[in-house]
């Protein structure tokens, strides 16, 4: 069958499916685009040709926001279904770095296909064509080796059989997947051959779900059997393998309680028994409390990120030992734990009827659930409004207190920057296990609004909130223009505090007091310690085609947040942030995070918070 290497690349995408637990799903269920004389006329019109019952096609605006929307989509598919991403050659190429970057740091499967320059070099240089002078086979797209999970270029035709074949089994793969990017130089994707039959087979690619093995599998329950404070750890895995369910049942059987990561929170719903909330430099009193004391840590589908462990210091127990649940063995031996590779959900489930009859001292349970009502009743003082705040402007904890009172357990909350993903991680009650989709693998600013699409084209009818802070809405709000295009009625909160609040904070506290966060005008001394910026980001929404609500005070952000969640068109909720006083703000940190400070230096500030550095440091410990 003759096609292009484009056409029969679509061809082949529209005809691969994962399945798991009996279901079966589309593997790439749509493409995202932004063409350039890279991929218009290989990609692009084999996406004409093949329409969109075979490949549905959505036009953004921004690369690195395509990956971002294709990212939101597949987490909340829990990785069993995801979007491909086509770009032109070199800037539209290039600007999917930041993007895949972050898929490949929370292993989400995203599938990249940036234009190449030609392979044939009829005439050299092209545009945009980067020169090398000591590597002429180098091109700008080598930038995404390093944040994909596998990187194939394919140079001539035939040989996108073996590459396209690999790359849907990375993709599939749990323990591999992130981004994959077939880099396709522009001659060769017009290109025809004479494809055979077989490659355009339905494939479906069983997504496994390894279970432990006997010998590390006796080991970890000898170990939980002797542990007299142990602590579940649990992370994006649990979700990733939809193992909460047999988190709860092991959580109940043995009385062990657990504590999540910013990608496993809502594993647990907030009101059972065992759900501590958070842990680490985000966490709450209760969970990082019973981590300092912990003998055992079960870290189950969790990376250990320096968030988690409060940069190495939380985990002080002399005795202290780790399982590792994880069905990445990189993962799984992480602070030398007793490895235990498995799926979450099978290696739970095992280990639970290996541990059969053994529960711990009630007067551990005891008191971790009188520390779980504690850190209960600080989340609803964060967040009360008192009737005198009623005619203020919002904190930022009133608003989400506001929100926990509108929501149900079908609302998704979206977030990955700022002083947000903190606060959430401290006080949000997660109602269903996918409520919380708070990316911090990366952390990256402008993914919200993007992801929030994804998102919702991944779980229709449910409301989709991307909550942002006023820099993170100016790093990137275009995907607006897409979602109101698409209408896809997502709905965007803006937080304004003018400016990087979060990292201001962060900058006084290590001596940097403050400098180059604040969005202000220059004051006579050329720093930004002049008037606010008169910039009006709810009218910038509006002409990018949102429907906005202004919320100047508490009363009215309820009702505007109301208004938002029944609204069928993307709708955008405006508040400025008012700085909380000390009793209505969020608990601080429970816990330290390693930002290193100045060693030496001449202002004051800056001396005085290293020496408050060196205690800190001081508490870190090597588990080995
Ligand atoms: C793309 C990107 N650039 C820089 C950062 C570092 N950073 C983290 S939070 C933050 C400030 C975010 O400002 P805003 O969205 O207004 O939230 P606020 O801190 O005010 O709550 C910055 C610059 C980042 N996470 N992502
Ligand atoms: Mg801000």
């Amino acid at each position: 069958m003759k096609l292009t290497v484009a056409q029969a690349l679509v061809r082949f995408l529209s005809r691969q499916y994962t399945e798991r637990d009996g279901r079966r799903h589309r593997l790439i269920a749509a493409t995202w685009g932004i063409f350039g004389h890279g991929n218009v006329a290989g990609i692009g019109q084999a996406l004409l040709e093949a329409g969109p019952e075979a490949m549905p096609f959505f036009q953004g605006r921004n690369e690195q926001a395509m990956v971002h929307a294709a990212v939101g989509y597949a987490r909340q598919s829990g990785r069993l279904s995801a979007h491909a991403v086509t770009t032109s050659i070199g800037p539209g190429a290039t600007n999917l770095v930041t993007g895949a970057a972050l898929a490949t740091i929370n292993r989400i499967p995203v599938l990249l296909l940036p234009g190449d320059t030609f392979a044939t070099r009829p005439a050299d240089p092209v545009l945009q064509q980067l020169e090398v002078p000591y590597a002429g086979d180098l091109s700008v797209n080598d930038t995404l080796r390093p944040v994909s999970r596998h990187f194939d270029r394919i140079t001539r035709p035939e040989a996108l059989i073996p590459a396209a074949l690999q790359a849907v089994r990375v993709l599939t793969d749990p323990v591999q997947t992130g981004a994959v990017t077939l880099a396709l130089p522009q001659d060769v994707q017009a290109e025809a051959y004479d494809w055979p039959e077989e490659f355009f087979a339905e494939r479906v690619w069983g997504v496994r779900r390894p279970r432990p093995d006997r010998a590390e599998l006796a080991a970890a329950a000898l170990a939980v059997r002797s542990a007299r404070r142990p602590l579940i750890v649990a992370g994006g895995g649990i979700r990733h393998s939809a193992a909460g369910a047999e988190l709860a049942a092991f959580a109940e059987a043995t009385g062990i309680p657990v504590a999540v990561t910013q990608a496993g929170k809502g594993v647990l719903p907030h009101d059972h028994p065992a759900d501590l909330g958070g842990i680490g430099h985000t966490g709450t009193a209760a969970a990082d409390d019973l981590a300092r004391e912990a003998d055992l840590v079960i870290a189950a589908g969790t990376r250990l990120t320096d968030f988690t462990t409060a940069s190495a210091t939380l985990f002080q127990n002399p005795a202290v030992r780790f399982i590792g649940l994880n069905l990445d063995p990189y993962d799984a031996h992480k602070l030398a734990a007793l490895p235990l590779v498995a799926d979450a959900r099978e290696g739970l489930g095992e280990l639970r009827q290996a541990l059969a009859g053994h529960r711990v001292d009630p007067g551990y349970e005891a008191a971790y659930l009188q520390g779980r009502s504690r850190w209960e009743s600080r989340v609803r003082g964060a967040w009360v409004v008192p009737a005198c705040d009623e005619d203020r402007p919002p904190t930022q904890a009133q608003v989400l207190g506001l929100l926990d009172a509108l929501v149900d357990d079908t609302d998704i909350l979206v977030n990955a920057a700022g002083s947000l993903p903190g606060d959430l991680h401290k006080l949000w009650r997660a109602r269903s296990a996918d409520q919380y989709h708070v990316e911090y693998g990366y952390s990256c600013m402008g993914y919200e609004i993007p992801a929030a699409m994804g998102v919702a084209l991944a779980a229709p009818g449910r409301p989709v909130w991307a909550l942002v802070g006023d820099g993170t809405y100016l790093m990137n709000p275009t995907e607006i223009v897409t979602a109101v295009q698409e209408g896809i009625p997502v709905k965007v909160v803006i937080l304004d505090n003018h400016g990087y609040a979060s990292i201001g904070g962060l900058s006084g506290a290590v001596g940097a007091e403050g400098f180059g966060t604040a969005y202000r005008f220059r004051a006579p001394d050329a720093t930004y310690t002049g008037a606010p910026l008169p910039v009006d980001l709810a009218a910038n929404a509006a002409s990018l085609g949102m429907a906005v609500i202004r919320a100047r005070t508490v009363g009215d952000l309820r009702e505007a947040l109301a208004e938002a969640r029944s609204a069928t068109r993307p709708t955008c909720v405006y508040t400025q942030t008012r700085t909380p006083d000390t009793v209505s703000g969020p608990p601080p940190a429970q816990a330290w995070w390693d930002v290193p400070v100045a060693e030496t230096a001449t202002r004051r500030a800056a001396a005085e918070a290293r020496e408050a550095y060196d205690r800190q440091a001081a508490q870190r410990r090597r588990h080995l």
